[in-house]
């Protein structure tokens, strides 16, 4: 089953967007594989934003995602990476579709309140970016057999 990385970032923590988030990312049927709270360190946001050294916004980028507290979680479901950033909404929340996390609670790009993996390998990567192999718990739901087909 595809997994996906998710980052409710600082703006979602300090305004109180933790269950909210998550809520939606459940009720969408996604298993929650692992689910931690971290401050993230200025060495691990340059690993985790590598692609974006060097661009303008990088460095703003940097002081944001290490401001303060985040919850970091792996989901897992069929198509997650995809479906996942359909739930999220477009990078940039005043283009996101209403009804997506992005656009219910955001304005700005540089505070759209989560992050999600863009594709299977940078998945692979950020999951083991973030957690060990001890904490990806493999486990099924009695519901499962009513999501996943
Ligand atoms: P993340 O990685 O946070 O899920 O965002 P996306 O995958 O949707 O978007 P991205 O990688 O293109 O951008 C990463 C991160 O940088 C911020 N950003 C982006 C910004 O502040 N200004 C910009 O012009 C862009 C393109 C927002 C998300």
């Amino acid at each position: 089953m595809e997994r996906t990385l998710i980052i409710v970032k600082p703006d979602g923590v300090q305004r109180g967007l933790i269950g909210e988030i998550i809520t939606r990312f459940e009720r969408r049927g996604m298993r929650i594989a692992a689910l931690k709270m971290i401050q993230i360190t200025p060495e691990l946001a340059e690993r985790h934003y590598a692609v974006h050294k060097g661009k303008p916004f990088y460095p703003g980028l940097i002081n944001y995602i290490t401001s303060g507290p985040v919850v970091v979680m792996v989901l897992e479901g069929n198509g997650a990476i995809e479906v996942a950033r359909q739930t999220m909404g477009a990078t940039r929340p005043a283009e996101a579709a209403p009804g997506t996390i992005r656009a219910d609670f955001g304005l700005e790009v540089g505070r759209n309140l989560v992050h999600g993996s863009d594709g299977p390998e940078t998945a692979a990567v950020e999951v083991a970016l973030f957690f060990t192999e001890a904490e990806l718990l493999s486990y099924s739901r009695d519901t499962d057999r009513w999501i996943f087909e």
